[in-house]
C-alpha cells in the first residue's frame, strides 16, 4: 500500500447549545478533517485545534501550515503508511500535537480498514461499549445549569462534568449537589486558577467530586503537586499531559491521581498508547477527554476508550448533544445504562456523509506525492 492522496478540509458546524469554559463562550466550532487515500480505501482523521489558541497554542491556521509544509511532505517523502512509520517520521518536528494527531488518526483508520478490522482491535480494546458522560459549560445562571443537567440525566447520562472558574465554582457545586446528591460529578477549570487559590480550591472537597480537572496552568506541575497534597479530591490533569514523559513526571511529583488522554493533545495514539501503558503499569486510571469533535473525531475516541486502562466515564456524548446533524451515519446514540456502543465495522466503523461534509466545508486542498 502507498499513500496516493491526502485531502485537508476546513469545516464549521454550529453547536446545538453554546459552550462556555473559563476561556469564553462559543457558538460553533471550526476544525479540520484529514482524508488519506490508498488502495481504494479512505482513512479519516480530525484535527481538534480550534480557530483561536485558547485551550492550547495551536489553531486551525497553524495546523494547516504544519500539515501542508511539514507533515504531509514527510508522509510522501518517507513513504509512510502505518501510524508507527508516521510517528518516527514526524517526531523531529517540535510541538503541533493536534496537527500531527489528525493525520496519524487518518492512518490508523486506513490501517484498520486495510486489515478489515475495527480500529479498537488495533488498540487492543477490551470492551464493546463505553460509559458516556456530558461536559456541561458555564451557563447564564445556576438555574440554567441545573435545568441542563436534569435534561441530560433524563436522556440517560450517568456522569456529569461541569466547567468551573473563579466566581462559578463553590456555589455551582453546592447547587448541583443540593439538587442531585448522588450524581457522579466532576469539575474542570481549564487552568483558570493559580497557587494563591489553593485554600479556596480546598472547599471543593466538600462536594464528593470524582475529580478536579486541571485547576492550574498547563506547565504548572509543581503547584498541582502542592494542591494535591492538601486536597482529598483526586486531581486529574488534562492540558498538562503532553506525552509519556510529562505523565511520568506528574506521577512522580504527585501532581495528579488521574489522567485524561486526548489524542489531539498528545500528538496521536502512538504516544497516547505509551501514556496509557505507563498509567496502567502504575495504577493511574485514565479516561478519554473530548474536544467537542464531529462524529469522525468522536468515533475515533470511542475506539480509544476501549483500551484496558480507560476505566472512568469519558467526555463522550451522543451526536445530538453537540450537533443538529452530525457528519456521520449512523449517528452516535446513547444506550440504556448511559453507555455508547463502539462501532464494529472496519476502521472507525462509521460513514462520513460526503454531502453533509460538503455543506460544512469552508475550504479544502488536495496533496499528492
Ligand atoms: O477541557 O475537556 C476540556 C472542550 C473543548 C476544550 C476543552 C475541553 C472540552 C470539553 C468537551 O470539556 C468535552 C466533549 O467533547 O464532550
Ligand atoms: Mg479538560
Amino acid at each position: 500500500m502507498k499513500i496516493e492522496r491526502i485531502e485537508l478540509a476546513l469545516l464549521k458546524l454550529d453547536y446545538v447549545h453554546f459552550f462556555e469554559t473559563s476561556f469564553g463562550r462559543e457558538f460553533d466550532r471550526t476544525f479540520m478533517i484529514v482524508k488519506v487515500f490508498a488502495g481504494g480505501l479512505c482513512g479519516y482523521g480530525e484535527v481538534v485545534a480550534a480557530a483561536a489558541p485558547l485551550y492550547s497554542s495551536e489553531t486551525t491556521t497553524t495546523a494547516r501550515h504544519i500539515l501542508k509544509d511539514y507533515l504531509i511532505p514527510a508522509v510522501f517523502q518517507e513513504a509512510v503508511v502505518t501510524p508507527d512509520d508516521y510517528y518516527r517520521a514526524v517526531k523531529r518536528f517540535r510541538g503541533h500535537a493536534m496537527a500531527k494527531a489528525g493525520l496519524e488518526l487518518a492512518l490508523w483508520d486506513l490501517q484498520a480498514k486495510a486489515q478489515n478490522v475495527p480500529l479498537s482491535k488495533l488498540y487492543g480494546g477490551v470492551r464493546s461499549e463505553i460509559p458516556a458522560g456530558v461536559s456541561c459549560g458555564i451557563e447564564d445562571s445556576l438555574g440554567d445549569l441545573l435545568d441542563r443537567i436534569a435534561g441530560h440525566l433524563d436522556e440517560g447520562y450517568r456522569r456529569i462534568k461541569i466547567k468551573v472558574k473563579p466566581g462559578w465554582d463553590v456555589e455551582a457545586c453546592a447547587a448541583v449537589r443540593g439538587r442531585f446528591p448522588d450524581l457522579a460529578l466532576q469539575v474542570d477549570a481549564n487552568g483558570a486558577y493559580t497557587a494563591v487559590d489553593i485554600e479556596h480550591l480546598k472547599k471543593l472537597d466538600a462536594f464528593n467530586l470524582l475529580m478536579v480537572e486541571q485547576p492550574f496552568a498547563p506547565y504548572d506541575l509543581w503547584d498541582h503537586a502542592k494542591l494535591q497534597k492538601e486536597m482529598k479530591t483526586p486531581i486529574c490533569l488534562d492540558e498538562s499531559i503532553l506525552n509519556e514523559t510529562t505523565a511520568r513526571q506528574a506521577w512522580e511529583m504527585g501532581s495528579c491521581r488521574i489522567i485524561n488522554i486526548k489524542v489531539g493533545r498528545v500528538g496521536g495514539m502512538v504516544e497516547g498508547r505509551k501514556i496509557h501503558d505507563f498509567c496502567r503499569a502504575h495504577g493511574i486510571p485514565v479516561w478519554c477527554g473530548g474536544m467537542l469533535e464531529s462524529g469522525i473525531g468522536r468515533a475515533h475516541n470511542l475506539h480509544i476508550a476501549t483500551m484496558p486502562n480507560f476505566t472512568l466515564p469519558h467526555d463522550l456524548s451522543a451526536s445530538n448533544r453537540y450537533w443538529r446533524q452530525d457528519l456521520i451515519d449512523p449517528e452516535i446514540v446513547l444506550e440504556k445504562g448511559g453507555v455508547i456502543k463502539v462501532p464494529t465495522g472496519p476502521g472507525i466503523g462509521v460513514h462520513p456523509v460526503e454531502e453533509r461534509m460538503r455543506r460544512a466545508t469552508l475550504s479544502s486542498e488536495v496533496f499528492k506525492p
